[in-house]
């Protein structure tokens, strides 16, 4: 597998091995998962969430969504066994969050993967579909790095989540479904 490095800064990193699981069929993962949409509670107001999600998993809880623990199924137990094998992270990988962007006015604001239950050592994630952007960006230079994430790139983010925020921005022009599957570590 060959890594191409996105962002190397102190003890954080960013990488992407282009195409790791590129013959994984889409439609396999849009069946797979129970997919819901999501409300979000936010300064009194609520919102549907604008992608749809699921988790397995631990419990966890973001924002003011709270997942109870889920078992991870077979399929998803394969993927993870094998991203655990190529990424070797110091804490294996336990837990799933999915994404489905059912086109490219779905998609995820600025934010970072930092609940107190996720080891931020590491996290990884698969994209499955249309190809869309990514961006992380430093909190505090706000420097941004881009990432055209296409169908099988598998990313890592390690160390990642004290200094920088990441999105996945609306894509207007972009028709097709989009999955993203992010491996985390839930610490017990
Ligand atoms: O869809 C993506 O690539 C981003 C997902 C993400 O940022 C997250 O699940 O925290």
């Amino acid at each position: 597998m060959e890594r191409e490095d996105i962002i190397r800064y102190g003890a954080s990193a960013c990488w992407i091995a282009r195409g790791a699981f590129a013959s994984t069929e889409f439609d396999a993962w849009m069946d797979a998962i129970p997919w819901k949409q999501n409300t979000l509670k936010m300064y009194g107001k609520e919102h549907l969430e604008p992608r749809l999600t699921a988790w397995m998993g631990p419990a966890y809880r973001y924002a003011s969504i709270a997942w109870p623990e889920r078992a991870l199924t077979s399929e998803v137990s394969d993927l993870l066994e094998e991203i655990n094998a190529q990424v070797a992270p110091a804490r294996p990988l336990n837990a799933c969050l999915f994404n489905l962007y059912r086109n490219g006015k779905d998609s995820m604001g600025w934010h970072r993967d930092n609940e107190p239950e996720i080891d931020p050592a590491c996290i990884a994630s698969v994209s499955f579909g249309a190809a869309r952007d990514f961006v992380i960006r430093h909190r505090e230079t706000k420097e941004k790095w881009p990432v055209h994430l296409q169908h099988g790139d598998l990313l890592v983010m390690e160390n990642l989540q004290h200094d920088f925020d990441h999105a996945l921005p609306k894509r207007l022009r972009v028709e097709e479904p989009r999955i993203n599957c992010t491996f985390r570590t839930i610490r017990s």
